[in-house]
């Protein structure tokens, strides 16, 4: 694999708690990524330097997440053609309901996905990330069906306390 494929971005510090969990899934499946810190509205010109050099550094899928206003993932897909995969931070005010919706309400023509709010879209953007690699990669396939697998079998063996325990 090259050396960096995958790269996630965040409005802010304050938001790794959420976007970590995606990196732990790279990681998992050893996906060479980066992590960084770009504010589409404290460092604008890094923000455009970023999406615009974001194709050329072998980046081929974005995973950034951003709350409140949350314009990051909207704008950085409106610079560059790689796919970028939204997530929701969890705002204080409103939950993340604005976040979510600024994402999500992306007019046409700038297509920018959206995942859940938190760390579950965090983890359910690499993990999508890792399925677009994995359409022109046979060994991450045969990774994410075992991780499937695995998931599946954590049902099956869930074992319920007896009632009143
Ligand atoms: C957004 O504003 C960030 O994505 C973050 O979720 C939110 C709050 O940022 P801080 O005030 O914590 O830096 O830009």
């Amino acid at each position: 694999m090259a050396d960096l494929i995958v790269s996630v971005v965040m409005g802010s510090e304050s938001d790794w708690d959420t976007l970590s969990p995606a990196v732990d899934i790279l990681q998992r499946f050893e996906i060479p990524h980066e992590a960084r810190v770009v504010s589409a509205h404290r460092t604008p010109e890094r923000m455009v330097e970023y999406a615009l050099e974001a194709s050329g550094r072998g980046i081929e899928v974005i995973i950034a997440g951003a709350g409140g206003a949350a314009h990051l993932p909207g704008m950085i897909a409106s610079l560059t053609q790689v796919p970028v995969l939204g997530v929701p931070v969890r705002s204080q005010m409103l939950a993340g309901i604005d976040s979510l919706l600024s994402i999500v309400q992306m007019p046409a023509g700038v297509p920018t996905a959206t995942f859940a709010i938190g760390p579950a879209g965090a983890t359910n953007a690499a993990l999508f990330a890792a399925r677009i690699l994995a359409l022109h990669d046979s060994e991450l396939a045969h990774k994410l069906a075992l991780y499937r697998e695995e998931q599946a079998d954590k049902v099956i063996a869930a074992k319920l306390p007896p009632r009143g325990a």
